[in-house]
């Protein structure tokens, strides 16, 4: 199949599984080109398998932004014409659903030898917050509805995107992400000792990554427990300020965005996520994957992706004294996080593994494609 996939180049969840998807699709020999405005860090080492085409759009006085979406619809019409897509890709709604749709219906209307076929792929925030925005709601509903298939990551995400389209939604597929069970491996040995935790995502404010530093503080009180907090964005300073006034010193570092996700994630026993909403936490995933015990917020899709008891600990989200208990508890035993993991490193290989995920959207196209 010639597929063109459109997503965000940031390290969000979005971009891993738009990426991930595009490099296993190459592997498999399907004829695979990627837009986005920068590179997406997983196709940093993209051997040119994924065709990538960084949009551009024009620095122009006049205009309020140089509107990349805008130039990745004109990139994926040179692609049609020069030599045509069955299936055209957009990870997480806005801009990308926006910017193939109008792409496919220029194709249409020029006579294009293959008009492609869309598929619009919804990640979390894009249905939890911007279709609520009525800035862009009636936008994201018609464009919806224009789509030859729309999927959600998690069965709790589907429930909210019918819920928010209402009588007018069409069918919604639950196509759950995946991690690469490869390379994200748990270590052959672990190092005993004080328990160490760890943390990533976008420290954005939905993330409560502050609420995370303060219950570790009261978990970890005169321990040599350790929290490594990985990743960048708005929250980050207040995060610093507050590890500082809290006194955690050198048990909490910061490490910024990383490329060596899956070394640095086997090096440590219990992952830690606090969100306020979480669609379905690949960050979670791949640190299962790694073989870490989870100890999250029991929100959105995340207990789809660890079950309470088995990979790690749901706590409910408004509750830090549940949250701090538990951490407490490992934290005396981190053979407890270790025995967590070793479920969820199980569970991540029999129902999320890489493989089967991107098999599942090649899949979709196929019968797209045969209608
Ligand atoms: O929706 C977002 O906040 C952005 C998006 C991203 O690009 O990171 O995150 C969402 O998509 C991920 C991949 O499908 C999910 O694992 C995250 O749970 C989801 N984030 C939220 O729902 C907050």
């Amino acid at each position: 199949m010639r597929i063109g996939i459109l997503c965000h180049p940031t390290f969000g969840g979005s971009g891993v599984v738009a990426s991930e998807c595009a490099l296993s699709l190459a592997e498999h020999g399907h004829r695979v080109h990627l837009f986005s405005p920068g590179v997406p860090p997983r196709l940093a080492h993209n051997s040119g398998a994924v065709v990538l085409h960084r949009v551009h759009g024009l620095d122009y006085p006049l205009f309020a932004n140089s509107h990349a979406e805008l130039a990745a619809t004109g990139a994926v019409l040179d692609v049609i014409a020069s030599e045509g897509l069955d299936v055209l890709h957009a990870h997480y709604a806005l801009p990308h659903a926006v910017s193939a749709h109008l792409a496919r219906e220029a194709a249409r209307v020029n006579d294009a030898a293959s008009v492609p076929r869309l598929v619009v792929t919804l990640h979390g925030t894009d249905v939890t917050l911007v279709a609520a925005a009525p800035a862009y709601a009636p936008l994201l509903r018609y464009v919806l509805g224009c789509a030859d298939a729309v999927t959600a990551v998690s069965r709790d995400l589907s429930i909210r995107l019918r819920d928010w389209w209402g009588t007018a939604a069409g069918p919604i597929e639950t196509l759950p992400n995946f991690v690469d069970t490869h390379a994200f491996a748990p270590r052959a040995e672990r190092e005993p000792g004080p328990l160490r935790s760890i943390h990533v995502s976008n420290f954005r404010p939905l993330k409560r990554v502050p609420w995370l530093i303060e219950a570790f503080a009261r978990a970890s009180q005169g321990g040599d427990a350790s929290l490594t907090l990985v990743g960048d964005g708005p929250e980050l300073p207040r995060c610093r300020d507050l590890a500082a006034e809290l006194g955690l010193g050198t048990r909490v570092r910061f490490l910024g965005e990383r490329r060596d996700l899956p070394a640095l994630l086997a090096a440590h026993d219990a992952f830690l996520l606090t969100s306020r909403e979480e669609s379905f936490g690949l960050s979670a995933l791949e640190a299962s994957s790694c073989g870490l015990g989870v100890l999250a917020t029991r929100v959105g899709g995340l207990p789809e992706v660890v079950q309470d008891g088995a990979g790690g600990r749901l706590v409910a989200p408004d509750d830090q004294n549940a949250f701090v208990r538990e951490l407490v508890a490992w934290i005396a035993d981190p053979a407890r996080a270790h025995a967590f993991g070793v479920r969820g490193r199980a569970r991540a290989t029999a129902d999320f593994d890489r493989d089967t995920g991107v098999q599942r959207y090649a899949d979709l196209y196929t019968r797209l494609l045969d209608r």
